[in-house]
């Protein structure tokens, strides 16, 4: 694995601070990308011998800082704390109890906290737990079974969506975990979610990126599609087929046809095709299959606060703790259906160059990101969509989420500058990615916020291109 000098150095300066402590807190984020972060940190660490206790937060605020314990033990922060190193300061941590591993745009800081985070050194399709990997393995070269745990993380946070795969380091994640023989690599494989557990013609007509024209969003248009090829599409027990379990010579057929169908529309067909990262060793078709639907499953545990559940099962627990997780999935889905068909029925604001909606406080800040790239797929996709949601926890505040689609950030979107921008002059914060992000705006600022995220967009993007439809 090549990694430049400095940041070399960092992942082995906090290893060798861990490896010198007796007790540990670890304080992660409630996302996928902290659940396998905490937990590829704790196996490490408790196999060094190093006692270890947990705690998750959903952001680092001065609030949540309360459930950080003021305790003797040594503090290690997961997928946060580079951008809240003023917070940990006035908290009272000092530098020696200190060590803060991370990906996020790192805040200047009095205290010269240690710190392992890929951001400055280049590495921006590295999440955090991929970072703890690193440190795992720098705390002991025998810890490569981690590696599928950090897969799960890079691909939670979203790492492989524009290259249709994982790239520079936490491609090498990948591969290290493949030769420790927990990980099958499929290159070329269908770029659809639920290739392991949703009937083909449902997986197909939930893809977006690409947007295919009569099969997505369309399961019947999907179903008529498949039947048209010939191939079987279920079982002998007349179970229908999952991707996964479709002989090579037909999936082969299958993309073939879709590529036609995107060419005939005058489309790219390069986003057909992505890597996936399966896990054999798991039982067939459940979420455990593969890293994607994995990361969504620990998502789940986290949105319904119990990122503990999803610890256990990052650990192997396949038995209470996954039937618990598979409850909260299931839970997890039809609220976000439910929140789709309220965008779609409630119906969204349209400006020049933006689409929005204000969700009030009916549901969950956590799957509000989920339903805006749902809702953004039954919509006009040549807008980005902005939707807004109250924060029973903090009424003063107002969550924002930005989705679109990597067609507009080829043209040169990016919902990460505008979110930090547009937040920050009101007083607010944001970040994320290009083709996705976030912000915490004071409540009462939604309306001047929304016209000046138009403008902004409109100063990337002048002219939107038609979309699909
Ligand atoms: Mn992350």
């Amino acid at each position: 694995m090549t990694t430049v000098m400095g940041f070399s150095e960092d992942i082995r300066a906090v290893a060798a601070e861990l490896l010198a402590q007796d007790s540990v807190t670890i304080v992660s984020h409630i996302d996928a990308d902290g659940i396998t972060g905490e937990a590829i940190l704790a196996q490490a660490l408790s196999r060094a011998g190093v006692t270890v206790q947990s705690v998750f937060v959903r952001q680092l605020e001065p609030l949540t800082m309360r459930q950080v314990p003021e305790d003797a033990t040594f503090k290690l922060f997961c997928d946060l704390g580079a951008g809240q190193q003023n917070l940990l300061a006035e908290h009272g941590l000092s530098e020696d109890e200190v060590a803060i591993i991370d990906h996020h745009v790192s805040q200047p800081c009095g205290r010269d906290y240690l710190q392992v985070n890929c951001l400055p050194y280049g590495h921006t399709k590295l999440s955090a737990a991929g970072v703890a990997y690193l440190v795992a393995r720098a705390i002991d070269s025998g810890n490569t079974d981690l590696a599928r745990i950090a897969v799960i993380g890079n691909i939670g946070d979203m790492m492989a969506r524009e290259d249709c795969g994982l790239v520079g380091i936490a491609r090498d994640i990948a591969q290290e975990g493949a030769e420790h023989g927990a990980i099958e690599i499929r290159q070329r494989d269908l770029n659809c979610y639920g290739i392991s557990t949703r009937p083909l013609h449902l997986c197909l007509s939930y893809t977006d990126d690409p947007f295919i024209p009569g099969i997505s969003t369309n399961a019947a248009g999907a179903l008529r599609f498949l039947e048209k090829l010939g191939v079987p599409l279920k079982d002998t027990a007349r179970r229908w087929l999952v991707w996964e379990e479709i002989p090579p010579e037909d999936q082969r057929a299958i993309t073939s046809a879709l590529a036609q169908q995107l060419l005939a529309n005058g489309q790219g067909i390069s986003r057909l095709f992505s890597e996936s990262y399966l896990f054999p060793g798991e039982p067939e078709r459940t979420p455990l299959r593969n890293a994607q639907e994995f990361a969504t499953l620990l998502n789940a545990c986290g949105r319904w606060s119990r990122p503990g559940v999803g610890g256990s099962i990052c650990r192997g627990d396949r038995g209470s703790a996954y039937r618990e997780a598979e409850h909260m999935l299931t839970n997890h889905r039809a609220i976000i259906r439910e929140l789709l068909q309220f965008i779609l029925d409630s119906g969204v604001t349209e400006l020049s160059h933006l689409q929005y909606i204000h969700v009030g406080n009916r549901y969950p800040d956590t799957i509000v990101g989920i339903g805006a790239g749902m809702a953004l797929s039954k919509l006009a996709m040549h807008k980005p969509i902005l939707i807004m949601v109250a924060q029973p926890e903090d009424p003063e505040l107002t969550k924002v989420s930005l989705r679109t689609t990597t067609r507009m950030v080829e043209q040169g979107v990016d919902l990460q500058q505008v979110a930090t921008e547009a937040s920050a002059k009101f007083g607010g914060a944001g970040g994320g990615h290009r083709i996705a992000a976030g912000a915490f705006i004071p409540r009462g600022a939604e309306q001047e916020f929304v016209f000046h995220v138009n403008e902004l967009l409109a100063g990337q993007c002048p002219c939107p291109g038609t979309g699909h439809r």
